[in-house]
Parts: structure tokens; C-alpha cells; sequence
């Protein structure tokens, strides 16, 4: 009997093994300490409205011998509830930078307005917000203040959630530094598009805003037109195949598989949302499991195998079994053999019971920890898996992260649309996933098990009583690590030039240099040339400004990624350089 086969073949569901745990908001962790000491940056991530300038306080600068008290803004000090007044310079007495003050009004005024106001005073040169500098490596993105997984710094993070229908705010916050690093790790590498992550989940709503411009795009495949045009055995399938529905269409109707593509590569630095790990790679969805979370472990073997088979690096699989399925076992291997770097979920309670297939050898098996770097661990049969056989640990207790733009099944437990705040190993294994992609994208000749090493290697401890990996993923010291062993030495005689070498075993590519030249006679020589170079080991190559032209004494530094050497002319020197 057919039927009957087939009910037989499909008793190995899986549905048990999404990553995720689906806590209702009364076992959220009570992490609701939130900060009284607001500082400055607190106002700053507090302030999603107005993140461009510091809230509460403006800059105003007065005229020469004029001062608040002998000044009419005495009355305008007071209508604004004006409760301190510092200068910004010390020791500037008889200096144009005498005369600034930082201005200190209740949180929450209007600051344009007032601003406005100040600077139509006679006595004063001008007013104007205190503006936020960023740090290079922190994206424009909305709400990336709610990413404590990248950076934290001790931030208070707030959100909804319902008991039954009693809204609950949570708050919580995490120990500063806390995170991967992410930002300083951008400095670095944000990634190539030409770098493919899998997730193989529950489909992708590829039609998001914060998603649609990082999906994998299957250029050898024409859409809509019934045929396998690149013969690969899926016809149409231009942006990844559905295994649970057996079609050409990895929508997702549940959400963990759109979850799970925004923390690794949501579109980044685009003024909305979140960031991903990875801004720029490319994102594959491959669909195994249907809108109740439901799949077949064959179905899941076949889905690893397209995304080794068209192009994928990294695989990033949130989901597993305590039972090993050699079907599995056999499709990560050949994954492996490709070249595939295999990221999986450790699992979510709280047990030292290998899991599958985060516990195979050439899978890297992902625990997660909380914005204190504790293992989460909420209550006894909750929580992150451990034991020996986990690699790495990476952030997964409450991670923001991209949800369906329309309605799923995940809607009608707790979530909301768009984004939201979810738990689990599940959210950690696309953090790896992401941090690997970048490595790949840094020097694509890295197989999956220097990948591997290069992750567990490079970590920052956590604090638990149980084993879960060598430590938690730092995104920065990884790529730091592929970096150290580039070395940058300052050349030429009458050039400004540089030889940058990299002495390591990676083929690097895109390495970011630049070469800054100041002083002269008189400060005249000031500028800044920058590019990028591919560097296979062992290779050098030689950059250098274009034609500079000056007299005395000046400061070259130059800078290959994190490598910096700085040369202070201590002679007189005279410039022609280079063509
Ligand atoms: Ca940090
Ligand atoms: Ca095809
Ligand atoms: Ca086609
Ligand atoms: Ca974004």
C-alpha cells in the first residue's frame, strides 16, 4: 500500500526540533533592573526619535566678554528650565573656543525649537544641537540599540508582550561589552554578496523591507517560465526551493526562518530596523519545515544538499533531535566535503544530551548565553544544552530580529510583525553563521574546519557551571586573528608609499588601507588616501598617495585594517611622489 509506506517513511517528523522556545511573557527573564544612572549613552539609545543628537542639552556659544547672567538669555534659561551650564573647553580663556557651553534642559524638550531660539539672541554666535558623533562600525539602523548581541553597553532594551490580553512591558539590560563586538569587527569586513548563507528553516518572507535586498538571487534560473533552465533539478527556483511544499516559493509562514535571516544577514546601514551580522552576504532560504513547524528529516537532507550543491558557504541549521539520523549525518557530510561551513543549534532544554546535528564533528554546535554572558538557563527544564560536544556559545537570550511582514503562525503564540524580541539557541546559530560568512568574505579560501577553529579560538569566556563551547563568539577577535599577520611598512624615498605584506596563510581579500600625511611647513600637508587591496599569503603590494608636494617636518601613518604604523618625519623632506 502506498499510503501506507508513505504514513510509515513520515513517522521520522521532526517537528520537535525547532530551536526555539516559545515562552510566554510571565517566564521572560525578570531582568527588569533598569538602570537609574542615566548616561549620556543611555539618553542617546533611549531616544529612538531624536537619535541624532543628544537629548536634553544643546551647545551655545556666547559672544567675547559676554556671559548667561549679564545677558537677557537669563529669562530664556529660566522659560526652559535651564539646570546647568558647563563649558565645554577648559583652559581656553582668551581663545575662539572660550564662550562654548553645554546647555542642560529637562529630557524630553523640544531641542530644534529651543535651539531656534537661543540663536536669534543677539549675544550669541550660535546654538545648535549636540549632535552624535558615531563610532564608524555603528550602522544607521533604527533599532540597533535593541541589539545587545552586537553591542552592549548596558543599555535598557524595552518591549511588549501580552498575558493573554494584559499588555506586560519588559525591561532588561546586560553587562557593557557583553556582545560580539560587531562594530569594531565592521571595521574590518561587512561582508561579500557573493558570500551565500543558507538557512534552512521555515522559508524567508523575502518581501521584507529589512531582508529583501540580501536574498540569494539564482541568476542561471529564469522565473516563471516551467523550465529547469539551469538544470539543477528545481525548476524556477530563483531564490532558494520549498522541501515542505515541494515548490519554487520558501515563503515563510511560521517566522522562525525569518528570525533567523535577520540576525545573520538583515540589510544593514539602510536607516531602518536591525542589523545583521553579515550587512552584505547573501541570504538563501531553503524551507524544510511547514507553517506548524513541522518537516521530514529527508526532506531536511535534501534541503542541505541544494544549498551545497548551488552555491552556498555557510549553512545555518536551527534545529535538531537527541536521536542521530544517518540521513543527516550523511547530507552534512557531503555538505563538508563541499566546502560548506555547517552552524547548528545546541538546543534549548538545558540538558548535556547530544544534539543533532549540532553534535556531529563537522558541524559547529552553537549554546547561547544572555546580555550578562551567563548561559541562559531560566529554570530547570529550560535553557541552553550543554556538554562536551558544544563548540561555541553565542548570544540567543532575547535577540531582536526581523519577523513576516504579514501574518503567521508565530503571530498567534506571542509575537508581533515585522520585529521582535524571541530566545534560544535558534538565534544564536545564525550569529555564528554570520560571523563565518564574514570570514569567508574576508578570505573565501578558509575551509570549514580553519573556519571552525577560527571561531572557538577567538572568544570571550562566559560564566556558567556547565560546558557550552570554548567560549563566547567575538566577531572582532576572529577577524583580528585573520588580520594579525599582515604587516604594513612605510617606503620610498621621495614617495609616500607603502608596502603592505601578509605574512599569514589566508588569501585576504578586500583589505582596507590608507594613508594619512599631515604637517609641513605651516600644517599645509594635509591628506588622506585610501583603497583596498586583495592579498594572497605571502603576497606584498605596494600603494601609495598621488603626487604630494611640501616642505618640512610631517607625520605619515598608514593603515591596513587593524595594522597601523606611523612614521613621524623628523627631517625636512621635499616631496615629488610617485608617477
Ligand atoms: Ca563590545
Ligand atoms: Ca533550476
Ligand atoms: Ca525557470
Ligand atoms: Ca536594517
Amino acid at each position: 500500500m502506498f499510503l501506507g509506506e508513505e504514513v510509515t517513511m513520515k513517522n521520522k517528523i521532526v517537528g520537535i526540533g525547532i530551536c526555539m522556545l516559545l515562552i510566554a511573557a510571565v517566564v521572560l527573564p525578570a531582568a527588569g533592573t533598569i538602570n537609574e544612572k542615566v548616561t549620556r549613552e543611555n539618553k542617546f539609545f533611549e531616544n529612538q526619535t531624536n537619535i541624532e543628537f543628544a537629548p536634553g542639552e544643546f551647545i551655545v556659544k556666547l559672544k567675547k566678554d559676554t556671559t548667561f547672567s549679564r545677558s537677557p538669555l537669563t529669562a530664556l534659561n529660566e522659560k526652559h528650565q535651564v539646570y546647568a551650564l558647563e563649558k565645554v573647553f577648559k583652559n581656553a580663556e582668551g581663545t575662539i573656543l572660550d564662550n562654548i557651553y553645554l546647555v542642560h534642559v529637562p529630557i524630553g524638550s523640544n531641542i530644534p525649537s529651543i535651539v531656534k531660539e537661543y540663536a536669534m539672541y543677539p549675544d550669541v554666535v550660535y546654538a545648535e544641537p549636540n549632535a552624535v558623533v558615531r563610532l564608524c562600525g555603528i550602522p544607521n539602523d533604527v533599532n540597533f540599540s535593541n541589539q545587545w548581541s552586537l553591542h552592549n553597553t548596558g543599555q535598557v532594551i524595552s518591549f511588549q508582550r501580552f498575558l493573554g490580553k494584559i499588555p506586560i512591558k519588559v525591561h532588561f539590560s546586560g553587562t557593557p561589552d557583553a556582545d560580539i563586538d560587531a562594530p569594531e569587527a565592521w571595521e574590518i569586513e561587512t561582508g561579500n554578496p557573493d558570500v551565500v548563507i543558507a538557512i534552512v528553516d521555515s522559508g524567508i518572507d523575502y518581501t521584507h523591507p529589512d531582508l529583501t535586498a540580501n536574498i540569494w538571487n539564482n541568476t542561471d534560473e529564469i522565473p516563471g517560465n516551467g523550465i529547469d533552465d539551469d538544470t539543477n533539478g528545481f525548476i524556477d527556483d530563483v531564490m532558494g526551493w520549498d522541501f515542505a511544499y515541494h515548490d519554487s516559493d520558501p515563503k515563510d509562514e511560521l517566522g522562525h526562518g525569518t528570525l533567523c535571516a535577520g540576525i545573520a544577514g538583515a540589510v544593514t546601514n539602510n536607516d531602518i530596523g536591525m542589523a545583521g551580522v553579515c550587512w552584505n552576504c547573501s541570504i538563501m532560504p531553503v524551507q524544510v519545515w511547514n507553517e506548524t513547524g513541522w518537516g521530514y528529516w529527508d526532506d531536511v537532507a535534501a534541503a542541505i544538499k541544494y544549498a551545497a550543491d548551488n552555491g552556498a558557504d555557510v549553512i545555518s541549521m536551527s534545529f535538531g533531535d537527541y536521536e542521530s539520523q544517518n540521513i543527516i549525518l550523511d547530507a552534512v557530510n557531503y555538505a563538508y566535503d563541499k566546502g560548506v561551513v555547517l552552524c547548528a543549534a545546541a538546543g534549548n532544554d538545558n540538558k548535556g544530551t547530544e544534539f543533532y546535528p549540532a553534535a556531529y564533528e563537522n558541524v559547529t554546535a552553537v549554546a547561547m548565553t544572555d546580555p550578562k554572558d551567563k548561559r541562559v538557563h531560566d529554570n530547570p527544564w529550560s535553557g541552553s544544552n550543554y556538554g562536551e560536544w558544544v563548540d561555541i556559545a553565542a548570544p540567543g537570550g532575547l535577540i531582536y530580529s526581523t519577523m513576516p511582514t504579514y501574518h503567521v503562525t508565530m503571530n498567534d503564540e506571542y509575537l508581533v510583525q515585522n520585529y521582535d524580541f524571541v530566545l534560544g539557541t535558534s538565534f544564536a546559530t545564525p550569529m555564528v553563521a554570520g560571523v563565518a560568512a564574514l570570514l569567508l568574505s574576508k578570505d573565501p579560501s578558509l575551509s570549514p574546519n580553519e573556519v571552525k577553529s577560527l571561531l572557538c579560538k577567538n572568544v570571550d569566556p562566559y560564566y556558567s557551571n556547565k560546558y557550552i563551547g570554548t567560549g563566547r563568539l567575538n566577531a572582532y577577535k576572529v577577524l583580528a586573528d585573520l588580520m594579525s599577520d599582515i604587516e604594513v611598512n612605510i617606503t620610498g624615498g621621495l614617495g609616500i608609499q607603502a608596502v603592505i605584506t601578509n605574512q599569514g596563510t589566508s588569501n585576504l581579500t578586500d583589505v582596507n588601507w590608507q594613508i594619512h600625511v599631515e604637517g609641513g611647513i605651516l600644517g599645509l600637508i594635509n591628506k588622506t588616501v585610501n583603497g583596498t587591496v586583495n592579498l594572497n599569503a605571502g603576497e606584498s603590494k605596494t600603494v601609495s598617495t598621488e603626487k604630494i608636494f611640501g616642505l618640512g617636518s610631517i607625520v605619515i601613518s598608514v593603515r591596513a585594517d587593524i595594522v597601523e604604523k606611523t612614521v613621524k618625519g623628523k627631517q625636512l623632506l621635499i616631496f615629488s611622489i610617485v608617477k
